[in-house]
């Protein structure tokens, strides 16, 4: 059992992250909606995944798909109600599982009432809630905006222009208009976003993903001291109420989170982009999103390389953190490029492997169980580049893949229009199918302790001549050891096998794989999972 924080579920979840506009739509107007995320729950737990994280779903014009909110509180109508908000946690919890909503702390929608107040002349309640210069035409070191409010001031964005930053304060102050964290504003911001917090928890939410968890306190320099403490001493009385709610954070750098009292984090490396001698992963920059020939991401049979460099960057922060809370893998997300179609079928069989097989809580993004693939379409709802990942669902061969019964033109976003593009129906009935793959690594994920997110992990063989990675996994309680292997590359590699897994025989595996005489081999492009 594991002696990590957060509720006891955490250490056997799997994840599914959904875009709420692309997943389902039930009322015909070509935008997914909350009630087609219920219809679909089954499908979800059938996968094996127990938990959502749905990406913000509150009103919001909708200039950077949602994460620019204008009202925390309200759902936007877009989606449903909050009825059926509340009804969606219900239906989540009588099938063991739970969910996460998306919690923008760091801005809000310039549409938000707090900014209309706060661009006023007048002082009011709102006036320092967001941060101000003292002159139309100061500027600041940060992104900023001038010339767009009768209040004869400038205000710091947190990213597009639409998202004025929330002041929580500044670290260190330069500028007088700059505000302690213990000023009465940073103060009464923390207030407002336990106040959303806590209103979705009573309704019935189990925690939240928490976009750009770090950006709270400007000028907090390369170890965010007072961001983190911003978050201990929101989390702690959120915590006070809720002991059980969890929170995972899009911060990146555990050592950092964990302390400021999240429950887990993401591995999330912005400068990955598919360099060689990088130590990408996934190669998630979306620039690189359809360059297959340069692709150099560790999963790529051709491009790739040793995972040395990889284990380099991830080992020393597994190590310091892994007593406090779970560092995260994810599939892909909202803002990256899926893996399909940069990386062959088999090549993300063997990366789907490793991802489920590693430390942490796994993130399934949809549509990546059927390798659902990135396309190269306009842009939407200031998605850009991201947009690519962001298109509907592929339920069945019907009409829009499943997805809506509006006109074609009226959806949120095209479906993929390739004919063979893969869909849910289809791969429930072909026994050989991505989706089968995906249930099969998630069932052995269940079953065995040792694959359990707080169990340990060593590593057992990472040559850096070679593209070898073999991880030995225990149980928390030492009472499960496996072993797992993959060799994404082209040659067959292989490896002396531990005493006490010598004996071992292979309990799931794709491509060419043999384990005998206290040795294992791998062929091209193979995974396994050896146990008892
Ligand atoms: O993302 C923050 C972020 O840094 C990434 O968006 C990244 O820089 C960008 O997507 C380029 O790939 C979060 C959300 O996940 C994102 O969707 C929002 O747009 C952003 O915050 C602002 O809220
Ligand atoms: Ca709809």
């Amino acid at each position: 059992m594991a002696n990590l924080p957060g509720p006891e579920w955490l250490d056997d979840a799997v994840f599914y992250e959904i875009y709420p506009q692309s997943f389902l739509d039930t009322n015909g107007d070509g935008i997914g909606d909350i009630p087609g995320i219920i219809d679909r729950l089954d499908y979800v737990r059938g996968l094996g995944c127990d938990a959502l994280w749905i990406n913000p779903c509150f009103d919001s014009p909708f200039k950077d798909a949602g994460y620019d909110v204008s009202d925390y509180m309200k759902v936007a109508p877009r989606y449903g109600t909050n009825a059926d908000l509340e009804r969606l946690f219900r239906e989540a919890h009588s099938r063991g599982m739970h969910v996460l909503l998306d919690l923008v702390p760091g801005h809000t929608s310039e549409e938000h009432p707090w900014f209309r107040e706060s661009s006023r002349v007048e002082r009011n309640e709102y006036t320092d809630r967001y941060i101000w210069t003292d002159s139309a035409f100061e500027g600041y070191s940060m992104p900023f905006i001038g010339g767009e409010s009768e209040r004869d001031a400038t205000y710091i964005l947190n990213f597009f222009k639409c998202q004025p930053a929330l002041n929580y304060g500044f670290a260190t102050r330069d500028r007088k208009w700059q505000m302690s964290t213990d000023s009465p504003a940073a103060r009464a911001t923390r207030r407002a976003m336990v106040d959303v917090m806590r209103f979705w928890l009573s309704r019935g939410c189990d925690g939240f993903r928490v976009d750009m968890a770090n950006s709270l306190v400007k000028n907090d320099g390369d170890d965010k001291p007072e961001t983190i403490r911003a978050w201990q001493e929101m989390l702690g009385a959120v915590r006070s109420e809720y002991p059980d709610a969890v929170f995972v954070s899009e911060w990146g750098t555990p050592a950092q989170s964990l302390e400021a009292g999240f429950d887990m984090d993401f591995y999330l490396d912005w400068r990955w982009n598919g360099v060689p001698n990088g130590y990408n992963l996934l190669a998630r920059n979306v620039d690189g999103a359809l360059n297959v020939r340069d692709d150099h991401s560790y999963f790529s049979a051709h491009g790739g390389g040793s995972v040395r460099p990889f284990l380099d960057q991830y080992l020393p922060q597994y190590e310091a953190t892994r007593s406090k809370g779970r560092f995260c893998f994810i599939t892909c997300n909202h803002d990256t490029p899926r893996m399909a179609p940069r990386l062959t079928d088999r090549e993300r069989r063997v990366g789907y492997g490793m991802l489920f097989t590693m430390p942490g809580v796994p993130f399934l993004y949809y549509g990546d169980e059927i390798g659902m693939r990135y396309r190269d379409i306009s842009t939407k709802e200031g998605g850009y580049a991201r947009t690519g990942s962001r298109t509907p669902m592929q339920w069945d061969g019907g009409r829009n893949d499943g997805f809506s019964t509006a006109d074609p033109e009226n959806l949120y976003l095209p479906v993929d229009p390739d004919p063979h593009a893969p869909n849910v129906a289809e791969q429930q009935d072909d026994s050989d199918s991505m989706l089968h793959w995906v249930e099969s690594l998630l069932r052995l994920r269940r079953r065995h302790p040792a694959l359990s997110s707080s169990a340990r992990l060593d590593v057992v063989a990472a040559p850096e001549d070679g593209r070898l990675f073999a991880y030995r996994r225990t149980a928390a309680d030492e009472g499960e050891s496996l072993l797992v292997a993959l060799n994404p590359g082209l040659s067959e590699e292989g490896f002396d096998l531990p005493a006490d897994a010598a004996a071992g025989r292979s309990l799931l595996s794709v491509g060419d794989v043999r384990i005998g005489g206290g040795r294992a081999v791998l062929g091209p492009r193979s995974f396994v999972v050896v146990g008892k």
